[in-house]
């Protein structure tokens, strides 16, 4: 695959439906003060994959459960996916052919796991839950993520599967001076975060990736560090992030769409100013993709990103799980 081609954002979405429910979002009418709320329950996700992972939420939020046990589910739902090359399973491997996961979680009482660097299991995001639930730590990462893992029973599984494999030998070939230069490129990389918001108001959010396709050794991204993929605060909202996890983690992204909130933008206009700031702290942004997806407290959200093409879906009640187009700031 050819450099140019990269970071293609959103392509995949073109067979799904897009929706743009403008009253669910509370646009871009700058600072709100509590805004038309959302019918509740309320579970938005990234990219067209968030469809289906939606339902899953929803088979949780629509039967009284909670928003941690939803976004638990949603995203397994994407991790078991063998054909979803930006997560769990079926990821993309760093240039030695190691498949490395990451993956994180936050509820609504401000507590948080999380797990990086970890190869060879199912569900990152069940082990970053039990990392939260059971051990006095934040983060665990690499050998001793995984041996905890399988310490707690969970499933083991050998990756790269098959296909991937065959692809990163032919990347392997094709990008010969690079293996000996090293320079990161991204490749297929649509992670998944949510975040919901249960019947009883309670927020959570969940984010899982591969990370970035054919990264150096030892990489990792935004998606597993808590207010950088994923930040919750109970009595404000969430953000979760997606995209170029070093830009993510430089203005420690999901944190601040959070605060953004807080001093009372609209889920959008808090992307929409987090956003703004990545791009005023690189002076390079071509080619440089990331997005943001928030929900308020009052089950309003809004996502926006550097570039068009970015998505997320959208799911309550009186919706379908169904494609948002996100805001941007220009075009590729
Ligand atoms: C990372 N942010 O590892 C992740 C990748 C991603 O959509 O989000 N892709 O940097």
């Amino acid at each position: 695959m050819k450099r140019r081609s990269f970071f293609k954002f959103g392509i995949l979405s073109a067979a799904v439906s897009v929706l743009k429910p403008q009253s669910l979002l509370g646009m871009n009418k700058g600072v709100y003060k509590g805004g038309i709320g959302v019918q509740k329950p309320v579970v938005i996700s990234t990219w067209s994959h968030g469809v289906a992972a939606n339902e899953e939420a929803w088979s949780i939020l629509g039967n009284a459960g909670t928003a941690l046990d939803a976004v638990e589910a949603g995203v397994r739902h994407t991790e078991s996916d063998l054909t979803n090359r930006s997560v769990g399973v079926g990821g993309r491997p760093d240039r030695e052919g190691h498949v490395t996961l990451d993956a994180c979680i936050m509820d609504d009482k401000s507590r948080c796991g999380a797990v990086a660097y970890l190869e060879g299991i199912k569900h990152p995001i069940s082990v970053a839950r039990a990392v939260m639930e059971h051990t006095q730590h934040v983060m665990l990462v690499g050998k001793g993520a995984r041996s905890f893992a399988i310490d707690y029973g969970f499933e083991k599984v050998k990756t790269p599967i098959k296909e991937v494999k065959k692809d990163w030998k032919e990347w392997k070939k094709e990008h010969k001076d690079e293996f000996e230069k090293p320079e990161i490129n991204h490749e297929n990389h649509d992670t998944i975060g949510m975040l919901a918001i249960d019947e009883f108001g309670n927020i959570s959010g969940s984010c899982t990736t591969s990370g970035w396709a054919y990264k150096l050794a030892g990489r990792v991204g935004d998606s597993p560090i808590i207010g950088a993929g994923l930040f919750i605060d109970n009595e404000v909202g969430g953000a979760c992030a997606t995209g170029m996890g070093e830009a993510i983690i430089r203005i420690a992204g999901s944190h601040s769409v959070v605060e953004f909130m807080r001093q009372g933008h609209t889920p959008e206009m808090a992307c929409k100013l987090a956003v703004e700031r990545i791009i005023s702290k690189h002076s390079d942004v071509s080619g440089l993709q990331c997005g943001f997806i928030a929900i308020g407290k009052n089950g309003q959200v809004g996502g926006y990103s550097v570039y068009n093409g970015f998505n997320y879906a959208f799911k309550n009640s009186q919706e379908n799980s169904q494609l948002i187009d996100a805001g941007f700031d220009r075009k590729w």
